[in-house]
């Protein structure tokens, strides 16, 4: 170990797992943005709470700086590692804790994969139900560190709601229990709440209560072709009022075009400029001629230009794919990526005038539109034209967020909906904090992590240090 630094960390902790190697500092030193070039110090792999805490204190005073680490599959860049930071990743922290069937609770550690604790609830009966298509590769440390939302906000909101405990290694290395799995506490501030979503800036979320639900009724999945924008909004309001939903999640068909290309099987025939593929509580007869007849309904209104509904799980999966690939399959094309919301009522203007943006500022770029429409939340990726350079694209593509940044001011929206700020959206923050706001998360940052040794340059600009870097 040539760093002094790191081998004392080695001397302190023999039992500590630390990696070195070249290779990992670029596996651990990204998540799924892929704008930064990884340079960390190391990586650590703690497999316990007190060697979290360990650690922090090591760095607080060595004054190494921290950047905490899940499955990496952000889009805001919260877990990059570019300026010689201590990757911690909770990955080897990856246990099922307890189960408590009274409280419908499930104790995790950090690292375990969303997948698994979807998993682990089935096997009693019951769900979590936060989901999205990086399941599989995400952790729940990090999906609590950015209050992740996904496909069935509309039903059961963020990842917020469902966390009943949370246990917290703070900058300081103070190990923190917030709620403990309370379900009414009325004891003063929530601290649990600041740290979902604190993006690492608080604490190092080691373990988590998760709550658990009953799975909703048997449902069916359709997808609908779409003429135009305000049909979008006219068949959420119509699908809304006679169904139970479970999703409503819309795509345009440059998307379609994307994951068709990537594999995906076509439902509908014909060019449509929008796509919904909703999912819907339909336990008995009842509820389905229902379904059938919100359809009929919406068709007759020219609102709906055609459908289809699934037959089978498997088809169910194939129309899900249509939305859920759409990540994956622009993924080769380095997009630039927004993700905006506004409140629903506010969707239909909030539309227009992000169309009429789009247009004006980005004629000459291909832009996908998708996401979680029946919550306000809107992805926008705009893609690289083959050829153009990176830091020519981003350039132009930082020039349109600042419009964007006015239009969600004016429209009181939110320049980052479920992904983050990290370093993507920072320069941006003010478009949906105030001054005075953004003031008093610095002074709670201050509180937690006085040395700023968790994740800094993420969610805020810091100030420039006297060398110039972040
Ligand atoms: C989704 O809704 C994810 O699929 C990813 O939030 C969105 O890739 C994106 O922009
Ligand atoms: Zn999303």
């Amino acid at each position: 170990m040539t760093d002094a630094r790191l081998a004392q960390l080695a001397a302190d902790l023999p039992a500590l797992r630390l990696l070195t190697d070249p290779s990992d500092l670029e596996h651990y030193g990204r998540d799924w943005t892929r704008r930064w070039t990884p340079a960390p110090l190391a990586i650590a792999l703690p497999a316990s709470v007190a060697e979290v805490q360990a650690v922090v204190r090591w760095a607080n005073g060595h004054g190494v700086a921290i950047v905490p680490s899940g499955g990496r599959t952000g889009l805001s860049g919260g877990a990059v590692a570019a300026h010689g930071e201590l990757v911690v990743s909770l990955e080897r922290m990856n246990q099922l804790l307890a189960f408590d069937a009274v409280d419908r609770t499930l104790t995790v550690q950090a690292g375990m994969p969303l997948q698994a604790v979807q998993d682990a609830a089935k096997t009693h009966g019951l769900i979590y139900p936060v989901d999205f298509a990086a399941r599989g590769s995400c952790s729940i440390g990090g999906n609590i560190a950015t209050n992740a939302g996904g496909i069935r906000v509309i039903r059961y909101g963020n990842t917020r709601e469902w966390i009943a405990g949370l246990t917290v290694v703070t900058g300081t290395g103070e190990v923190l229990e917030l709620n403990r799995g309370l379900i009414k506490n009325s004891s003063g501030y929530d601290l649990r709440q600041l740290m979902i979503a604190s993006e690492g800036t608080l604490g190092i979320v080691v373990e988590a209560t998760l709550k658990l639900t009953d799975p909703p009724p048997p449902s069916q999945v359709m997808l609908l072709a779409l003429p135009d924008m305000d049909a979008l909004m006219r068949v959420f309001a119509l699908f809304r009022a006679r169904l139970a939903l479970q999703a409503f999640e819309f795509f345009t068909d440059v998307a379609l075009r994307h994951v068709l290309a990537h594999g995906a099987q076509r439902a509908i025939d014909g060019e449509h400029p929008y796509y919904v593929v909703t999912e819907f509580d339909a336990a008995d007869e009842r509820a389905q001629d229902a379904a059938l007849a919100a359809f009929e309904e919406g068709v007759e209104q020219g609102w709906i230009s055609d459908g289809v509904i699934a037959q089978s799980d498997a088809q169910a999966t194939a129309l899900w794919r249509l939305r859920e690939g759409i990540t994956e399959a622009v993924a080769p094309r380095r997009p630039y990526k927004n993700d905006v919301s506004v409140r629903i009522s506010a969707v239909p203007d909030f539309l227009h005038a992000m169309q009429e943006l789009l247009t004006r500022e980005y004629p000459q770029f291909e832009v996908v539109w998708f996401g979680h429409i029946g919550d306000g939340n809107l992805h926008i990726n705009v893609l690289t034209p083959p050829g153009m350079d990176d830091a020519a694209f981003i350039a132009q593509c930082e020039h349109v967020t600042k419009h964007l940044a006015v239009t969600l001011r004016q429209f009181g929206g939110s320049i980052s909906a479920e992904h983050g700020i990290g370093l993507v959206k920072r320069a941006y923050l003010e478009s949906t904090r105030s001054a005075a706001e953004i003031a008093l998360m610095r002074g709670v940052r201050q509180v937690f992590d006085p040395n700023g040794i968790l994740n800094p340059g993420k969610l805020f600009i810091p100030p420039p240090s006297p060398d110039g870097r972040h």
